[in-house]
């Protein structure tokens, strides 16, 4: 059974990977409209990815006499000025996720709540692939710059790092 607190938390959770994936279905919607279908298609993957991870947290609430709520989101941005902007802007949102996910570990450990403690070590170790992921995105279009013919290499590059993500991935 969860504690109210830890009701709450999950419950905060749930709304966080739920805009997360509304913020990144933003993301695949500007960059297909700017003519990027890799970095489109990368973009939609992850949100279908958070997803996921919402509705993983949902089952887990219901599962343990808890209630999910499925609660209003808020507008994500839906343009940006490059995609250097939109990628710094999706490493910070891991990095933010992140910080959301150590916080909920430390209240189930102040609740002695073993059971959640043990299921949120899923999303600690998710969290550690998403965020070096990011951070390699990032490096890479620090690299490019402005340079056209290297977005376009990027774009058609960047879906081989789906593919070894999806890979690493396999095991869960
Ligand atoms: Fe939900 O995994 Fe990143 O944000």
């Amino acid at each position: 059974m969860l504690s109210k607190n830890i009701q709450d938390a999950l419950n905060s959770q749930i709304k966080i990977e739920a805009e997360s994936s509304q913020i990144y279905l933003a993301m695949a919607c500007w960059a297909e409209v700017k003519g990027l279908e890799g970095v489109a298609n990368f973009m939609y993957a992850q949100s279908d990815e958070e997803r996921e991870h919402m509705l993983k947290l949902v089952k887990f609430v219901n599962e343990r006499g808890g209630h999910a709520q499925i609660s209003e989101l808020k507008a994500p941005n839906v343009t940006f000025k490059s995609f250097k902007e939109m990628f710094k802007k999706l490493f910070e949102h891991e990095v933010f996720v992140s910080q959301s996910i150590n916080e909920l570990v430390h209240i189930s450990l102040q609740e002695k709540d073993y059971a959640t403690h043990n299921f949120l070590q899923w999303y600690v170790a998710e969290q550690i692939e998403e965020e070096a992921v990011a951070r390699n995105i990032l490096d890479k279009i620090n690299m490019i710059g402005d340079d056209k013919g290297g977005l376009y290499l990027f774009d058609r590059d960047i879906e081989n790092l789906t593919v070894t993500t999806a890979a690493t991935n396999a095991p869960e």
